[in-house]
């Protein structure tokens, strides 16, 4: 008997309207709304398969981020959207695992998880919208809260150090870290492209104003509010005498050095390095013991497993 071989349907194009799924509840002018259509438009010009994008996040204001997007997804509990991110990527691996949340969701609460999952380096996207403040819970200090800064938990004004998210986040072990405003659309759309096409644990620090409990945080960033939005000048690596003096961002003492510039800092690329993913370990250890053991399926091995308890 002849197969029949039955066409495809034409895919869909990708687009905002299909990504969108509730309205967002963001506060009017909060900076999250520039964050998710920077996400809409990069998603509309890569045209990734609908069905394999993942958005994943914890609890805060800006982890309401999978609500609004019609994609597989989960809002997770707080701070530990990392440990569920991570076992969706090293089980499918054929999806795209998007990120997002807040700096105390990122920092606090899931601290400990983010630095385990940037040393294991297991792939994945996450955007930390960073706003200074814990703006879900009604304005308490958040780790990235800078001194100063009059919040419920502090009347006085911040005492503690804040973290330096980027010099954290090179130090934990992740493979790209990326710096990005909420104004700048463009910047957003580019850097969350290059940290999704990076094959290990990408994050983006995206200042995300929160208009309620910190507003003009991030004025001295933004142009249009008379600050200054200066971007890294990245290696080109074409043998001019320029090129010297620029950025090589697999150059983590460089990388660091460029992080410990005075806010509002630089914005863009900080470091990029390959390092072999937990993905791609973990996928030759199993395929390795599956080799020495036969080639059970999954069922075999679930069963042997079971039959070793007995
Ligand atoms: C285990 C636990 N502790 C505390 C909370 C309360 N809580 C919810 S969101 C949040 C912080 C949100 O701040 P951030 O992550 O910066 O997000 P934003 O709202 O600023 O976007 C806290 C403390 C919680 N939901 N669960
Ligand atoms: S409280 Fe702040 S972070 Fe939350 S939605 Fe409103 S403006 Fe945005
Ligand atoms: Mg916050």
């Amino acid at each position: 008997m002849s197969e029949v071989s039955v066409p495809l349907p034409e895919r869909e194009k990708l687009t905002k309207k299909a990504l969108t799924a509730d309205h967002p509840t963001w506060c009017p002018g909060c900076g999250d709304f520039a964050v998710l259509a920077a996400f809409y438009k990069m998603l509309e010009k890569r045209q990734l398969p609908h069905e394999n994008i993942v958005t994943l996040a914890g609890i805060g204001c800006s982890s309401r981020f999978p609500y609004f997007m019609n994609t597989h997804g989960a809002h997770f509990i707080h701070g530990r959207a990392v440990p569920l991110a991570s076992g969706v990527s090293l089980a499918r691996p054929d999806l795209h695992i998007f990120l997002f949340g807040g700096d105390g969701d990122g920092f606090s609460i899931g601290g400990n998880h983010l630095d385990h999952g940037a040393r294991k380096n297991i792939r994945m996207t996450y955007v930390i919208m960073d706003n200074f403040v814990y703006g879900l819970t009604k304005k308490q200090t958040s780790p990235t809260s800078p001194i100063g800064y009059r919040s419920k938990t502090d009347p006085t004004g911040v005492i503690d150090h804040p973290v330096n998210p980027i010099k954290k986040l090179i130090a934990a072990g992740a493979t790209f870290v990326a710096r990005t405003h909420a104004t700048q659309i463009n910047h957003m759309i580019q850097i969350m492209e290059r940290a999704m096409d990076h094959d290990g644990f990408s994050v983006v620090e995206c200042l995300s104003e929160c208009i309620e409990f910190y507003p003009g945080a991030f004025d001295a960033g933004n142009p249009r509010k008379g600050g200054e939005f200066k971007v890294i000048d990245e290696k080109k690596w074409d043998d001019t005498p320029e090129d010297e003096s620029r950025h090589d961002v697999t150059n983590e003492i460089a990388a660091y050095q460029l992080a410990d510039i005075p806010f509002p800092g630089l914005f863009g690329v900080f470091y990029e390095t390959d390092r072999p993913t937990k993905n791609a370990l973990e996928k030759k250890w199993v395929e390795a013991t599956r080799s020495k053991l036969g080639e059970p399926s999954d069922l075999e091995l679930l069963q042997n497993t079971f039959d070793r308890m007995k």
